[in-house]
């Protein structure tokens, strides 16, 4: 099995509830098991500011499922939760779900890009991540907890349960 880590983030529709919704239909994947979510962290929208905040976590999940197939699996379920690709880059979204890491595994294929290129820039990817698996090393041999020690929190805020 591999250990997947996916990243969650939506700043539309009662985010908070999109999560909620993400993390059930998670726990309902074949080939998968779920292993634990991080809390909900409240985060600044990064890209264009005219959004609202996003609520953001991270789920780790173990598979036997290959990268494209858990792919179709998250995008289907992006799907079932109303998302519409925008044309607009970086613009508001009920509902985005990346894969961050697959194992080891390195992956640049025109559907995916794994480590997910905006990790380690992204403090409201890796504080959710270092909650949960602290002791974590990118494929590249760097530890999380290293990146995290010089990324700003950016206002981001940990949610109560
Ligand atoms: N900003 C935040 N804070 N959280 C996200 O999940 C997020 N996702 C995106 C962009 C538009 C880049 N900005 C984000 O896709």
């Amino acid at each position: 099995m591999f250990d997947v880590y996916l990243g969650l983030g939506a700043n539309l529709n009662s985010p908070k509830l999109q999560l909620d919704n993400a993390i059930a239909a998670l726990k309902q994947l074949p080939k998968c098991e779920f292993v634990k979510a991080s809390h909900y962290y409240a985060s600044k929208p990064m890209g264009p500011q005219d959004q609202p905040d996003y609520i953001n976590a991270v789920a780790y999940i173990k598979t036997n499922l290959p990268p494209e197939q858990l792919l179709d699996l998250t995008q289907q379920i992006e799907l079932q939760h109303g998302r519409v690709r925008k044309a607009e880059r970086w613009g508001a979204r009920t509902l985005d779900i990346d894969t961050l890491l697959f194992g080891d595994k390195i992956i640049n294929t025109p559907r995916l890009t794994v480590p997910h290129y905006g990790l380690s820039e992204r403090e409201f990817v890796i504080f959710p991540l270092l909650e949960i698996a602290p002791q974590l090393v990118l494929p590249s041999g760097v530890a999380i907890k290293d990146i995290a020690k010089n990324l700003p929190l950016n206002d981001l805020q940990q949610l109560p349960l």
